[in-house]
């Protein structure tokens, strides 16, 4: 596989961007591998600049539910690049795309569009803080939120990935208002509600996990969450930044019945631009500044560029049948990774929920971060570095989820599937 104009601009690019990526799992440290810098993409396929085409499972981490450079969401920022580019005054688009999130999400009754997760995590957080009156919050080992101060506790993604436990310059007198507890465990978190529920502002939680790998939630978890945040006036905050218009039109919520009081969005409702929300219920949102004290605020906050892209995107997610297709492709993946593992003879475990999956290498369930942590790591790096070479373009961490769009066609899927017998078998 060609790399030296990849490499050319990677030596390039570490001289003056913090290890030469705008965001640390993009390196492709824990993979020992180093990145390839993309040309263009195209539908499911993704191009390097030394002309190598890939079958591409990230996505942009999410947001490429249909695909790189959809004609309808093209068209859109087009009518929408005529009209300007950023105006810092309310636009239609905004009230479209935020009509839009309301419809589709049940328990969001109003809605703020910021830029990015991170964003859209950090302000609910603030804003359960600000209507509770109390400061701590629950977050679950491995789970991610972006990584503002409060949240980098034992965060997944591309903390797990380096391997740190949170990050140096969070001060301790933030850090101690945060409780990590283990992701799935029912016990433990009933444990701790009952000792300490009435201080806690919020629970936040990704309802599937996708940044330990991809865990989705054992029976009667997410109730528990729900039930317990309930007795003790605590929020439940679903962190969908993920989860999202990806595993169901509604999200996890829609899918698993359970509505939190605040939902966190992202990735997918920006069509690949940036964005976030965060929304829930109005005599909540009615907290957050002008309408209330709580204070949030961000000068390129429901871009028109970004809100094209969402609405043409969502637009063709509400489709009939978009999500039964989108399910068939993702279960003909598991599937055919299931049957390729049991032929080589390697312990896998493939967890799938809607279009967003994770494998592991192990003989044993993975249910939380320290099962994840306990796969074979090493052997997932070579499993990364053969299907690269295959052709197949997938997230640079056992700590990742990979994602089918709504272009991979079976083709697509059944060379994903040769290529992974094969790189199995090598193994
Ligand atoms: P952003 O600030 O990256 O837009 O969103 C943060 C975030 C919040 N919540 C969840 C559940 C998320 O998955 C994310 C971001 N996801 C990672 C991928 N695991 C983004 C990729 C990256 O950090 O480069």
């Amino acid at each position: 596989m060609k790399r030296e104009k990849s490499q050319n601009l990677f030596n390039r690019t570490t001289g003056i961007i913090p290890g030469g990526v705008n965001s640390p799992v993009r390196a492709c440290k824990s993979v020992g591998e180093e990145p390839v810098f993309i040309d263009y993409a195209e539908g499911c396929m993704i191009y390097d600049v030394d002309g190598n085409s890939f079958i591409d499972y990230i996505g942009s981490w999410g947001p490429m539910i249909l695909g790189h450079r959809y004609p309808s969401v093209i068209r859109a920022l087009g009518s929408a690049l005529n009209r300007g580019t950023s105006f810092g005054a309310p636009s239609d688009l905004e009230t479209r795309l935020a009509e839009t999130v309301i419809n589709a999400v049940p328990s969001i009754e109003m809605v703020r569009l910021v830029n990015s997760g991170t964003e859209a995590a950090m302000s609910a957080v603030r804003l359960a803080r600000g209507y509770t009156g109390r400061d701590v919050i629950v977050k679950f080992d491995g789970c991610y939120h972006g990584h503002a101060d409060t949240l980098l506790v034992e965060a997944g993604s591309g903390v797990a990935t380096l391997g740190i436990p949170g990050s140096p310059g969070i001060p301790e007198s933030i850090a101690q208002h945060t409780n990590s507890l283990p992701f799935n465990d029912i016990d433990c978190f009933k444990q701790f509600m009952d000792d300490r529920g009435d201080s806690i502002a919020a629970v936040i939680v990704e309802p599937v996990a996708g940044n330990m790998g991809l865990v989705p939630p054992v029976e009667g978890f997410l109730e528990i969450l729900r039930s317990l945040t309930e007795k003790y006036g605590a929020l439940l905050i679903f962190d969908e930044v993920m989860s999202g218009f990806r595993v169901a039109y509604g999200g996890a919520q829609s899918l698993y019945g359970i509505n939190p009081d605040i939902t966190c969005l992202g990735k997918i409702i920006g069509g690949g631009l940036p964005v976030g929300a965060y929304g829930g219920r109005k005599k909540i949102m009615e907290h957050i500044a002008p309408q209330g004290p709580v204070y949030q605020a961000g000068t390129l906050s429901g871009n028109p560029l970004a809100m094209a892209a969402g609405i043409a995107t969502l637009l063709e997610l509400k489709k009939p049948g978009f999500y039964e297709k989108i399910n068939q492709k993702a279960e003909r993946l598991v599937e055919g990774l299931k049957t390729a593992a049991v032929k080589r003879e390697v312990q896998v475990q493939v967890k799938w929920v809607g279009g967003m999956l994770g494998l592991f290498f192990s003989d044993r369930d993975v249910k939380n971060f320290n099962d994840a942590k306990n796969c074979d790591l090493d052997m997932f790096a070579a499993y990364y570095k053969g299907m690269l070479k295959k052709g197949v373009f997938l997230a640079p961490s056992q700590f990742e989820a990979i994602f089918i769009s709504a272009v991979h066609k079976s083709a697509d899927i059944d060379k994903t599937i040769k290529a992974a017998e094969e790189v199995f078998e090598a193994l």
